[in-house]
């Protein structure tokens, strides 16, 4: 396959980049100006980095990916006792990165435990209930590009994003959202960078997917009421990013009230997927420049509410597809921990390619 290395790279420093820069807006009531976004953007290619330490920080969501990604490749795939380990061991290092309210305490109970069983303690939360807060969907990305290369890494890439999703998120809407986020990865991974992706043949490849786990998933049905709530989402999303392309104008205050913009797995991973959609519309106004992985940045944050995170899961689509190339080096100064991302997406590359040459296999 072509374009492993930039796309790999692409995923995981644009994921760095969405969650760095929209930070700052999380919690904002959307819709934002869009001369209030544009102007920070503008701001920040302007703005001397040597002269302007602390980079822009970095929050849980870069924290979790980073685990996720270090657990795949130091244990060759999937332990859930290893990467529940590297979760707490980053919480308790640096625990002011905005976490969520509750998935601290399962950090707690784990580093209690030694991760003994690294999928009980998520288990109790909320009664029971489990979580289903999307952090479990905004740390997946490194899943989707682990298993990106192999026939068989397929069923395996379903199944670690749910797993992975579950030591921290019991309930169905935040492990099934990391599915979902997965499943887009994977998908723009398979796009040609230099074309634009199709929405209704992207949302129907991720939208049957996810609908055939739901209505196959006892605990989904019955956390639902019967209903496969992702699939629905996926319909609206794909309405929506149409009616969008066609009028060449995005109705934020819709998308807000029909997609969402908040800290739950259902109302953020399917905003996600249409921010890089619509991203890829480089005549839409409301946002600047041509990257696609900064565009689909601007978006997020235009929607106001949890940015950082939609922003995250955009770019990690929209660098899966484009690569690393669209990445503006400008921008990605300002963001801190950057080699430390670009060190982890060459260990994934590393382990796609199987130990061939970097460079040789980098056609
Ligand atoms: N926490 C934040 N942002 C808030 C403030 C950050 C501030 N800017 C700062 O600097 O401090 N952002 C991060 O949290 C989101 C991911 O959260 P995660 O990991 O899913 O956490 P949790 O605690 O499991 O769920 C979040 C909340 O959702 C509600 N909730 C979840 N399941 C529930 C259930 N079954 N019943 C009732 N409520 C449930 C609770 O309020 C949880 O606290 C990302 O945005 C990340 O950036
Ligand atoms: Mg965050
Ligand atoms: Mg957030």
């Amino acid at each position: 396959m072509r374009y492993v290395r930039s796309k790999i790279q692409g995923s995981m420093l644009g994921a760095l980049m969405g969650d760095c820069l929209a930070a700052p807006f999380e919690g904002d009531a959307g819709p934002l100006t869009a001369s209030l976004y544009k102007n920070y953007f503008e701001g920040l290619r302007k703005e001397d980095v040597a002269k302007k330490l602390p980079y822009k920080r970095y929050t849980d969501d870069t924290a979790m990916a980073m685990a996720v990604a270090e657990s795949l490749v130091e244990r060759k795939g999937f332990d859930a006792r290893d990467m529940a380990i590297r979760f707490t061991d980053e919480y308790f290092k640096s625990p002011r990165r905005g976490y969520g309210g509750s998935v601290v305490n399962v950090f707690y109970k784990l580093r209690r435990t030694r991760s003994e069983n690294p999928f009980e303690p998520a288990a109790l939360q909320f009664n029971g209930s489990g979580s289903y807060g999307n952090g479990a969907a905004m740390r997946a990305f490194p899943v989707a590009l682990f298993f990106s290369r192999r026939d068989t890494d397929k069923d395996k890439l379903m199944q670690v994003a749910i797993d992975q999703g579950r030591i921290t998120h019991a309930n169905s809407t935040g492990y099934h959202g990391a599915l979902l986020q997965c499943l887009a990865v994977s998908q723009a991974f398979l796009a040609d960078p230099g074309e634009v992706v199709n929405i209704e043949e992207f949302c129907k490849a991720i939208g049957d997917k996810i609908r055939n786990v739901e209505a196959e998933s006892e605990e989904s049905l019955r956390e639902s009421g019967g209903a496969a709530v992702f699939s629905a989402k996926m319909k609206r999303l794909e309405a929506l990013a149409k009616q969008a392309k066609d009028r060449s104008k995005i109705d934020f205050d819709i998308v807000i009230r029909d997609l969402g913009n908040n800290i739950s797995a259902l109302e953020s991973v399917p905003t996600a997927i249409f921010c890089y959609l619509m991203a890829q519309d480089k005549t839409l106004e409301c946002c600047q420049g041509d990257s696609v992985i900064e565009r689909s940045i601007q978006l997020a944050i235009a929607l106001g509410g949890d940015t950082d995170t939609i922003a995250t899961m955009a770019a990690a689509i929209a660098g899966a597809h484009v690569g690393v190339e669209d990445i503006p080096e400008v921008l990605l100064k300002h963001c801190e921990a950057r080699d430390r991302v670009r060190d982890l997406a060459d260990r994934i590359y590393a382990h796609v390619v199987g130990g061939e040459d970097l460079q040789a296999s980098d056609v």
